[in-house]
C-alpha cells in the first residue's frame, strides 16, 4: 500500500504511470473500435450522432493525455532520466508522486462527463460554440474542462520536475553536451509542457466561465469572440504535437545506436539543435490549424512558410538516423523492427503534413480524412511505434525478465500491417471530400472505409497478441540472466527461444548511458 500510494521513487511511480497507460491504451483502443465498426458499413449502427462525436472525444483525449504522454514522460521519462543522469532520484519524489496521483481523478472526471447529460461531442479541440451552454449544455463539458485541469497540473508539476532533476541532478563533471539525448529530449519537452499547458489552462477556464458565469469572452453576443479560443487552444495544440513525439525521438536515438553497434548516435550535437529548433518553431505555426477562418493572405503565407521550415531540422533527425544506421549490420530484432518501422512511418505522416501546411492546399482539405491519415502517421506509427520499441528495449530493464522474441517480431509485422491498411485509405478517402468526425458517408466511400476497419481489426488482434505475449513472460517469470561483471554493457544470455541468436549479442542491460563523448 505504501509502496505505491505514497511512494516517492521513481522507478515505482515510472511503473504506476505505465499501468495507467497501459488501461487508457485498452479503453482508447476500445473506442477506436467503435469508430471503425460505425464506419466499417453503409448506414449507421450507434444510431446517435452526439453519442458517435462523444466517442471520437473520447479516444481522442484518452490517447493524447491518458495513454502517450503518461508512458512516454510519466513513465519512461521516470524510469530512466535519473539512471541516465546517474542521479539517486528525481529532483522532488514527493512532487513526483503528486504529479502521478492528479491522473487517477482527471481519468474519472473525463470518463464521467460522457456519463452524464449527453457527453462532450465536442472534439478534443472543445470548440465554440459547439461547446458553450447552448450546443452543450448540462455538466459534460464542464466535467471535461475540470479533467484537463487536473491532467495539466499534473504536467506543470512534472515538467518542473524533469526539468529541476536536469540542471541539478547530474553527475558530477557531465555537462549539458553529454547528456544523453533522451534526457535532452523529455527536458525539451518538459519545457513545451510548461510553455504551452497554461495557454490551454486558460482557454478552457474562460470557456467555464462563458458556460457557467455569463461571461462572453467566447460569444459575439456579448462582444466576444470565439476564434479567439482557436487561437488560444492551437497555441497549446501544435506544441502539443511535438510533446507527443520529441521524447519518442529520443528512444528512437538510443536504440538506433546500440542496436547498430554504434557508440553514440550520429550527429549528437545536432540531434539537441534539432529538437531545439523544433520545439522552437512550434510555438510560431500554431495558425495552420486554422487556415479555413477567413485568414489575412499575408497572415496565411507567413504561417505556411513559418510550418515548411519544421521540415528541416525535422530532415536533420530522420537523415542522422540513417547515418547512423548505415555502415552497420542491421539486427532485425524486435526493438530495432519498430524502429525502422518509425522512421519510415513517421516521414510518410511528415511529409503529408508538409502539404496540408500549404495553406490553400488546407482549405480543401481541413476538416477531411486527410488531416486523420496525416495525424494517425505520425502519431500511431509515430509515437505509438516510439513507444513500442522503447517497451521492447527496457522491458528487462523494468522487470527483469524477457519476452518471447520470435513472437514479438510477428506481433510487430502483424501490427505494421494492420496500421498502414487502417490508415492509408484514409488519405483516399480525405482527397476525395470525406469529413472527420460524421458517423456516416455516401457509399461511394464505402471500400476504402471497409479496408480501413479490417486493419483495424488487425491491429486490434495484434494487440491481444502483445498482451499474451506480456503475460506469457510475466507468468512464466524467465529471467534475465547476467554472465559479466558490472560494466557499461553487461552480457546476458536468452534462454528462450533457443533458435534465436541475436538477442545473446544484445547488451540490453545497457540502459545506454552513453554520454556523448567528444
Ligand atoms: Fe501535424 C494537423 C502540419 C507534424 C499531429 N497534426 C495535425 C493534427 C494532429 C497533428 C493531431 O499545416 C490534427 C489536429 C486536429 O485535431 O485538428 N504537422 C504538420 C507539419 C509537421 C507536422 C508540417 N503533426 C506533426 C506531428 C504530430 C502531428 C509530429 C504529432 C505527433 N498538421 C499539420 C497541419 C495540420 C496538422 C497543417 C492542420 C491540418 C488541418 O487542416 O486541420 C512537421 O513537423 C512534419 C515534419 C516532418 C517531415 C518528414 C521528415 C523530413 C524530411 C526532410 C525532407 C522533406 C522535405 C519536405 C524537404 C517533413 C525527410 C518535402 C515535401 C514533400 C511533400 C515531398
Ligand atoms: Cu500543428
Amino acid at each position: 500500500m505504501n509502496k505505491w500510494l505514497f511512494s516517492t521513487n521513481h522507478k515505482n511511480i515510472g511503473t504506476l504511470y505505465f499501468i495507467l497507460g497501459f488501461w487508457s491504451g485498452m479503453l482508447g483502443l476500445s473506442f477506436s473500435m467503435l469508430i471503425r465498426t460505425e464506419l466499417g458499413m453503409p448506414g449507421s449502427m450507434i444510431g446517435d450522432d452526439q453519442i458517435y462525436n462523444v466517442i471520437v472525444t473520447s479516444h481522442a483525449f484518452l490517447m493524447i493525455f491518458f495513454m502517450v504522454m503518461p508512458i512516454m514522460i510519466g513513465g519512461f521519462g521516470n524510469w530512466l532520466i535519473p539512471l541516465m543522469l546517474g542521479a539517486p532520484d528525481m529532483a522532488f519524489p514527493r512532487l513526483n508522486n503528486m504529479s502521478f496521483w492528479f491522473l487517477p481523478p482527471s481519468l474519472i472526471l473525463l470518463l464521467s462527463s460522457s456519463m452524464v447529460n449527453s457527453g462532450s461531442g465536442t472534439g478534443w479541440t472543445v470548440y465554440p460554440p459547439l461547446s458553450s451552454s447552448i450546443s452543450h449544455s448540462g455538466a459534460s463539458v464542464d466535467l471535461t474542462i475540470f479533467s484537463l485541469h487536473l491532467a495539466g497540473i499534473s504536467s506543470i508539476l512534472g515538467a518542473i520536475n524533469f526539468i529541476s532533476t536536469m540542471i541539478n541532478m547530474k553527475l558530477k563533471g557531465m555537462s549539458f553536451e553529454q547528456m544523453p539525448l533522451f534526457v535532452w529530449a523529455v527536458s525539451l519537452t518538459a519545457l513545451l509542457l510548461l510553455l504551452s499547458l497554461p495557454v490551454l489552462a486558460g482557454a478552457i477556464t474562460m470557456l467555464l466561465t462563458d458556460r457557467n458565469l455569463n461571461t462572453s469572452f467566447f460569444d459575439p453576443s456579448g462582444g466576444g469572440d470565439p476564434i479567439l479560443y482557436q487561437h488560444l487552444f492551437w497555441f497549446f495544440g501544435h506544441p502539443e504535437v511535438y510533446i507527443l513525439i520529441i521524447p519518442a525521438f529520443g528512444m528512437i536515438s538510443h536504440i538506433i545506436s546500440q542496436e547498430s553497434g554504434k557508440k553514440e548516435t550520429f550527429g549528437t550535437l545536432g540531434m539537441i539543435y534539432a529538437m531545439m529548433t523544433i520545439g522552437l518553431l512550434g510555438f510560431v505555426v500554431w495558425a495552420h490549424h486554422m487556415f479555413t477562418v477567413g485568414m489575412d493572405v499575408d497572415t496565411r503565407a507567413y504561417f505556411t512558410a513559418a510550418t515548411m521550415i519544421i521540415a528541416i531540422p525535422t530532415g536533420i533527425k530522420i537523415f542522422s538516423w540513417l547515418a547512423t544506421l548505415y555502415g552497420s549490420q542491421i539486427m532485425f530484432n524486435p526493438s530495432m523492427m519498430w524502429s525502422l518501422g518509425f522512421v519510415f512511418l513517421f516521414t510518410s505522416g511528415g511529409l503529408t503534413g508538409i502539404i496540408l501546411s500549404n495553406s490553400s492546399i488546407d482549405i480543401i482539405l481541413h476538416d477531411t480524412y486527410y488531416v486523420v491519415a496525416h495525424f494517425h502517421y505520425v502519431l500511431s506509427m509515430g509515437a505509438v511505434f516510439g513507444i513500442m520499441a522503447g517497451f521492447i528495449y527496457w522491458f528487462s530493464l523494468f522487470t527483469g525478465l524477457t519476452m518471447n522474441n520470435y513472437w514479438l517480431k510477428i506481433q510487430s509485422l502483424t501490427m505494421f500491417i494492420g496500421v498502414n491498411l487502417t490508415f492509408f485509405p484514409q488519405h483516399f478517402l480525405g482527397l476525395n471530400g470525406m469529413p472527420r468526425r460524421y458517423s456516416d458517408f455516401p457509399d461511394a466511400f464505402l471500400s476504402w472505409n471497409i479496408l480501413s476497419s479490417i486493419g483495424s481489426i488487425i491491429s486490434f488482434i495484434s494487440i491481444l497478441y502483445l498482451m499474451f505475449i506480456m503475460w506469457e513472460s510475466f507468468s512464466s517469470q524467465r529471467q534475465i540472466m547476467f554472465s559479466s561483471n558490472l560494466n557499461t554493457s553487461i552480457e546476458w544470455k536468452q534462454e528462450f527461444p533457443p533458435s534465436d541468436h541475436s538477442y545473446n549479442e544484445v547488451p540490453i542491460m545497457n540502459i545506454n548511458m552513453n554520454m556523448n563523448m567528444k
